[in-house]
Formats: structure tokens, sequence, C-alpha cells
């Protein structure tokens, strides 16, 4: 299974095309509109969330809400298309405008930033849609909560269940209050504010990926598609970066059995070793920078005449955490399918299911 997204922020519309989803996986446009809808919510964003009601068009591979195998076209149009867009001469700093023009020659950033736009996100998480699905029928949910924006964060364990209903994706009341400020004091001062967002896979069965090959490695590719979404930073697994400060004897989770299953007391791996899940959730967490397009732009440099000048400025988000823990979720729950598919194999969903069930007897029969 895999994907391409095409499109550009202000162009028609945005695209993607899965190729090798099983047949008759039940899929409609609800299931994906309503994860569509997820990402654009969020305390932060700009006025462009107000102008979009991100709806997909589904133009093949389905058929009576049914895949048939083929190719899956989604198309989710731009209500703020715009053929006559003002030109980009004065690169952001932190944005791709500079290092594009340069690579690709270009005079104009405009024909840069309208591909780098996070805009490009919908169509990964129409693809998203489609995995978690999948995903389903395997009782595999993938969810996500924000835990930082700016310098507020969630210091307690918190139940994240009902984190769709927070305008922040946030689980802890308090903290929200204090971040929402946060947003409102950058937005005052002319800045923007970045943070951490945690992607929990649970009802992976353990076996999935290999540390045979380094491509293979699960922790290697989830990392790989998390920082693939524009603005991330930083991820890590588990305990992640903390464990450097401990012990070996602190961070490793102790085996047990109980009920024809291995479980840990502790989850500090994350539910990866060895590039291989383990069973246990999977917990990744990812850094978002802060937004580069600011009110009170930074030094930059114009393109045409090399001369000082403030950076460009326009309608941009002062906050986008809780979208981009979204299009996580979407990423994630795409790479982990195909990591599924590998292991399980199948052309049609009857086929994956019946080798995913023989395997499970055998796991719990070991
Ligand atoms: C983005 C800039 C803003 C965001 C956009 C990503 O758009 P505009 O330039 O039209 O104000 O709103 O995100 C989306 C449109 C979206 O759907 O998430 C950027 O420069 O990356």
């Amino acid at each position: 299974m895999h994907y391409l997204t095409a499109g550009e922020s202000h162009g028609p519309c945005v695209i993607a095309i899965i190729d090798g989803v099983p047949t008759h996986l039940r899929i409609s446009p609800k299931d994906i509109n309503y994860e569509l809808e997820r990402r654009q919510i969020g305390y932060g964003r700009s006025e462009r969330m107000q102008i979009e009601k991100d709806k997909v068009e589904i133009l093949s591979g389905v058929r009576n809400d049914k895949t048939t195998g083929s190719p899956i076209a989604l198309l989710i149009k731009n209500k703020d298309f715009s053929k006559s867009l003002p030109e980009v001469n004065i690169p952001r700093p932190g944005h791709a405008d500079l290092a594009g023009v340069l690579k690709f020659n270009q005079k104009d950033a405009r024909d840069i930033l309208e591909r780098a736009s996070a805009r490009e996100t919908a169509s990964r998480v129409a693809c998203g849609a489609v995995a978690k699905v999948m995903l389903r029928e395997f009782d595999i949910k993938v969810c996500s909560h924000v835990r930082q924006i700016g310098k507020i964060k969630v210091t307690k364990e918190m139940n994240y269940s009902k984190v769709n209903k927070s305008p922040l994706m946030c689980a802890d009341p308090g903290a929200e209050k204090l971040m929402k400020k946060e947003i409102d004091d950058a937005r005052k001062r002319g800045d923007t504010v970045g943070g951490i967002f945690e992607v929990i896979c649970k009802g992976v069965p353990p076996g999935i990926g290999s540390y045979t090959q380094w491509d293979k490695r699960l922790d290697g590719r989830l990392a790989y598609v998390l920082m693939s979404i524009p603005g991330v930073k930083g991820v890590e697994i588990g305990l992640g970066f903390s464990s450097a400060g401990s012990t070996g004897s602190r961070v490793h989770d102790e085996i047990f059995y109980k009920n024809d299953r291995f479980y840990r007391k502790t989850n500090n791996a994350g539910g990866i070793e060895g590039g291989i899940s383990n069973g246990e959730d999977i917990i990744l967490r990812a850094v978002m920078k802060p937004i580069p397009t600011l009110g009170m732009p930074l030094k930059s440099i114009g393109l045409s005449d090399k001369l000082p000048k403030a950076a460009h400025k326009e309608r941009a988000d002062i906050c986008a955490v809780p979208s981009c823990s979204v299009v996580g979720e979407a990423v994630v729950a795409f790479e982990l399918a195909r990591a599924m598919q590998e292991k399980f194999g199948g052309d049609s969903m009857e086929e994956m299911k019946r080798n995913h069930f023989a395997y499970i007897k055998a796991v719990k029969e070991y």
C-alpha cells in the first residue's frame, strides 16, 4: 500500500491516490469526512479554516461502498482557490521559501510555498482515514492528543478518550485554558507558538515491523512519517529522550505472562522493541515548531535586490498543533496499515483477516 498526493494551497483542489488497498474494505465518504473535519478544528488556526469545509469525493477504486482493489483516487476541493496570487519575494525564515527557490531555480517563492503549504495534509488525512477503517477491522485504534503548547504542558496522565471535544485536542482542561492564553498572547505580539502531540496505537499485535533490515524497523518507519509532516522537528518513542538520563534497570520493561499473553507492567519502550511491535500500546510524540509566518516578521533579504527587508507576511495560523496531531494520527495509521499488510498479505480483506487470525492463534499457542 502506498499513496501520492498532489495539489497546491490555493489551487482548485488537493488530491491523493492510494494504491494497494485490499478488496472488500467497506469505506464511505463519511469515514473520510469525519477525519477531515477533525483536522480543521483548533484554536489558533487562521481564517482560512472558516473558508474551507473539507469534503472528499471518491473518484475511483470504491464501488457500492467497498474497495475494488483498484487505485483509490480522492479529491478535496479548495474553496479558497485563486488564479491570481501575489508574488512572494522576501523569504520567511523557517519556511521552505528560500531553500525552495534556490533548489528549483524559481524567482517567485509563491511557486514554492503553494505546494510546501500544510494544506497538503488534508490529502494525507484522507488517506489515513482509509487506513484507520482498515485497521479497525483488526481492532486497532489510532488516536492522539496535545501534550504541550508553547510553555504550557500537560503534566499528569489524562484520560484522552474525549479529546475530540477539545478545540486544542487537549485532555487536561486546566492546561487547555492556559494554552489558549499562550496562543492569544502570541497573536497579540505578532508571534506564533508550537507544541508537542502524542499518537497512541492500541491493539497492535506483536510482530509488526522487523529488525532484519534497516528500512523495515517499525520505529524508524513511524518516526519518518511523523517527521514528514510540515513543521515537525523531532519525534520520540516511549520514554524517548528522557531515557538518556536513566539506567537500563529503570528503562526496560520487565516481562510477565498471564492468560496466554506476555505483557509488561510498564511501557517505556513505547510498544516497540528491536524495530518490532511487542503487543503493548505504541506511543509516539512529535514536536511541531512555531509557524514561520509572523505578524512581526524576522529579518530577511529581498530575492531580487539582495537588500535587507522584513520577511514576507500574510494570513497564517498562530498555532496548528491540534491539526498536526490529527495529521500525525493519519500518517501513523497509514504506515501501520502498510506494515500490517506486509505481515499478513492478502488481496482481499477476507484473505488478510484469515492470515491475521491464524497468526494471532499461533501467538496465543506459543
Ligand atoms: C499554511 C498557511 C495557511 C494555513 C494553511 C497552511 O493558509 P493560508 O495561506 O491560505 O492562510 O491555513 O493550512 C491550510 C490551508 C489547511 O487546510 O490546513 C501554510 O503556509 O502552510
